[in-house]
């Protein structure tokens, strides 16, 4: 695969998500495609994005916690890109009409207080840190009835589509945030109860994975970063009107709904 064919590939999952439109997986037509060429796709198509006016603002694992390991079918921790447009403010709505078959993840979150290279362990990594909260997050895949591979999934960027962080910053000297309880209620309903020590045993060792596996392409996570550590249950499917809310131990609230029309 060349240079042409990466960026091919990355107008594909890109327009994919711009148009709503799912796509057939994409190995099943590139036999070649690996994981570091699949990497090389969402960096390609997140380009786009930053061409387009949006800016760099996060990171994300996935894939960290067994639910979320066992519901997709697919057991490698993965990492996607954040930028500014898939940021919204607690409470916000998503619409409908923008999303192909929206699920919702309870996740914690990281912002980096300082620059964090790896290679790195948790405890050094958790030093970098100068904010911890809850976070929801909207994942929406772009392959057809959200079925793929490990490979599909990273030129996928992760299947990232939007984001809201918790508006109760707690520092995280002194908090410790091994086995916080987390309760994801939809329409008022508990849908999802599970604990932050599901997210890769421990949310600091998704964050100091994910400085290590960017070590190795030469790239660190810079300050002011929000890095989410993965979703610590399986994720839940939306529907128009739902109203989601995540309770996390010491770290409060956070809200997302869909909206009721398109
Ligand atoms: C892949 C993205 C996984 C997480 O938190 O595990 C993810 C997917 O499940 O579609 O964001
Ligand atoms: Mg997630």
């Amino acid at each position: 695969m060349n240079e042409n064919d990466i960026q091919k590939l990355a107008v594909q999952v890109d327009e994919a998500a711009f148009n709503v439109e799912p796509l057939v997986m994409l190995t099943a037509s590139e036999p070649e495609l690996t994981l570091p060429l699949a990497y090389d796709v969402q960096r390609a198509s997140i380009e786009r994005r930053l061409q387009r006016g949006e800016e760099l603002i996060g990171m994300k694992m996935g894939l960290t916690s067994k639910p979320k390991m066992q519901q997709m079918g697919v057991h490698n921790p993965i990492y996607g890109h954040l930028t500014s447009s898939m940021l919204l403010d607690d409470g916000d709505a998503i619409l409908p009409s923008e999303h192909c078959h929206p699920r919702v993840e309870p996740e914690i979150a990281f912002i980096l207080g300082e620059d964090l290279h790896g290679p790195t362990t948790s405890a050094e990594a958790m030093m970098h840190v100068s904010g911890v909260c809850s976070a929801l997050e909207v994942i929406d895949s772009r392959y057809k009835d959200f079925k793929f591979t490990l490979i599909d999934v990273v030129a996928d960027n992760a299947s990232s589509s939007h984001f809201v962080l918790g508006n109760t910053i707690v520092s995280p000297e002194g908090f410790d945030i091994s086995n916080l309880g987390m309760v994801m209620q939809i329409n008022g309903k508990t849908v999802q109860v599970g604990s932050s020590a599901a997210i890769y045993e421990h949310p600091a060792r998704s964050l100091a994975t994910l400085a290590n596996l960017l070590a190795e392409c030469g790239e660190f996570l810079p300050a002011g970063f929000v890095v989410l550590a993965g979703g610590a249950t399986a994720a839940v499917a939306l529907s128009p009107g739902d109203k989601v809310r995540l309770l996390v131990d010491g770290l409060g609230s956070c809200n997302i709904s869909v909206s009721e029309e398109a």
